[in-house]
């Protein structure tokens, strides 16, 4: 044990639990599926898994508008097969992470009933309500994120008031100054971590509690994220860390933080450890794969982190198209750069489903589009095998979204080729595993150009990257090639000029 908590030395994949593996042949990956690939993700070397939302859910936004919090959507089984999960992957030694999703709730969800039922209903304050200006129009000019980024408002014809919806009409914003709804929420966390959830993933958590007064927005008005009460909002994380922080083994904090910039990310983990565990670095993923552009976000993000905060990684999510088409245009090369980036940056990586193979982003147009926003093509079914059906679903069904070119990028393919994608992420994994510099040594950087980008880990570690088209050179490199983008200098010796061919990289110590 180095770091202590399992968290800083392992590695998370998010599974997209609609598209992961289907159980009962009705086209929907579910619990039941999943439990079934526990194996699989054992042995690519997964500690902890990030469930997509699994309540129940009118399914609007895809599971982020719930519907009762403690509970299980149909579609994906029973609390009884998410019970069998975590204990099954226990057994594998994995986690299991939850999404909550605490902004907002489903408007079919039993509470906002209750709170639209009338203007004296006991829950009216659970959400955002007020009365619209004099002419009708909105109470100010804050814009939704989903549907053309009209009005966050909506009204309710039957109390004339209008909610407040950051999101689609369909989740309206929970009121997060009422202490009957943060009463409720620490309810709804004790009651997943007393079923041996291991913590959450937290929706939208930069922009929990709304400004007091709800003040118009100056300036141009933006899709949400300026209309956050910080401190207070910092206020409800320390309430929930020391919930989190209750338990044994102390549970997870993963906020989904909208933070553009390493100050105001870095603050999230509070000022004394005391909020969230990890916050999603949103400028490194949405960064184009360009060092020049790379590492001041990384270089700030050391900078600035305590020592007790630790960063994340991610290069996908099913919110942005996948990191092997968006950063790497489907270029094999290109993809184990950024797979070997992930994987030796000093923190904790986040890989989405897929990754590992490198699955592209997939086409998805017409009567198959699904999602309010379009993001369908990185939600797309798992491709677990070149057989008709991808290996996806038993029998063999049409999926709810389209598979993509599942001959090209497989598990059962690349699980046989020691030369693979997926065997390359395997072994960069467990070379991490067993590498205390990969794992727990401090970054610096050693060349950034625009071309090149080469960091040293802890005591003797250094990895490299040719983020271009030409042959680089990088000097004053020793040891020997524990693992290369080419598979074929694993094991060289390296004494001083590390030769890189056009987007490539090696991991020498
Ligand atoms: O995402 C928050 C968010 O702001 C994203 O919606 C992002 O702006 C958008 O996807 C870009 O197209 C979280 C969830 O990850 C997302 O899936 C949900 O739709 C959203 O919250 C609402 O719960
Ligand atoms: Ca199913």
């Amino acid at each position: 044990m180095t770091g202590g908590e399992w968290w800083r030395d392992g590695v998370l994949y998010q599974v997209y639990l609609r598209s992961f593996a289907d159980s009962n042949g009705d086209g929907i990956g579910d619990l039941a599926g999943l439990t079934s690939r526990l194996e699989y993700l054992e042995w690519l070397g997964v500690d902890g898994i990030w469930l997509s939302p699994t309540m129940p859910s009118p399914n609007a936004d895809w599971g982020y508008d719930v519907a009762d919090y403690c509970d299980v959507h149909p579609d994906l089984g029973t609390r009884a097969d998410l019970d069998e999960l975590v204990a099954q992957a226990e057994a594998h030694g994995i986690r299991i992470l939850l999404d909550l999703v605490p902004n907002h709730s489903s408007d079919r969800h039993r509470w906002f009933a209750d709170s639209r039922a009338s203007r004296e209903s006991p829950r009216r304050d659970w959400y955002v309500w007020r009365d619209p200006k004099p002419d009708g129009s909105p109470p100010n000019n804050w814009l939704s994120v989903f549907g053309g980024g009209g009005p966050a408002w909506k009204l309710d014809p039957a109390t004339g008031q209008m909610y407040l919806h950051h999101f689609l009409p369909e989740q309206p914003d929970l009121n997060w100054w009422n202490e009957e709804v943060r009463a409720a929420f620490d309810g709804i966390q004790r009651f997943w971590f007393d079923r041996g959830v291991a913590g959450f993933r937290i929706d939208v958590v930069s922009e929990l509690v709304k400004q007091r007064g709800l003040p118009d927005e100056g300036g141009e008005p933006e899709q949400f994220g300026k209309h956050a009460d910080i401190p207070e909002t910092h206020r409800v994380l320390k309430r929930w860390r020391a919930l989190a922080d209750s338990y044994e083994p102390p549970r997870l904090l993963l906020g989904e933080t909208w933070a553009m910039d390493a100050p105001t990310l870095s603050s999230f983990h509070g000022e004394a450890d005391d909020e969230l565990n990890l916050a999603f670095n949103f400028p490194f993923m949405l960064a184009p794969f360009d060092a020049e552009i790379m590492v001041p976000v990384v270089e700030a993000t050391e900078a600035v982190f305590s020592a007790d905060e630790w960063p994340v990684w991610t290069g996908s999510n099913h919110d942005f198209p996948r990191f092997p088409t968006r950063w790497c245009g489907g270029d094999e090369r290109k993809i184990r750069c950024a797979q070997l980036l992930l994987l030796t940056l000093r923190g904790t990586p986040v890989l989405y489903y897929g990754d590992e193979l490198g699955l592209q982003q997939v086409e998805v147009a017409g009567a198959d589009v699904r999602d309010i926003a379009g993001r369908d093509g990185a939600r797309t079914p798992m491709h677990w095998s070149a057989e008709d059906g991808a290996g996806f679903a038993e029998p063999v069904v049409k999926p709810w979204l389209p598979f993509g070119d599942f001959a090209a990028r497989n598990v059962a393919d690349q699980r046989g080729d020691r030369g693979s994608t997926l065997a390359f992420v395997r072994d960069l994994i467990a070379l991490r595993r067993e590498s205390d510099d990969l794992r727990t040594g401090a970054y610096a950087t050693l060349v950034a150009t625009e071309r090149s980008w080469a960091w040293r880990r802890g005591r003797r570690t250094t990895v490299a990257l040719n983020l271009s088209g030409a042959e680089e050179v990088v000097e004053d490199v020793e040891g020997t090639i524990r693992i290369a983008t080419s598979r074929e200098r694993d094991g060289e010796r390296v004494g001083g000029r590390l030769r890189l061919a056009p987007w490539s990289g090696a991991v020498v110590s």
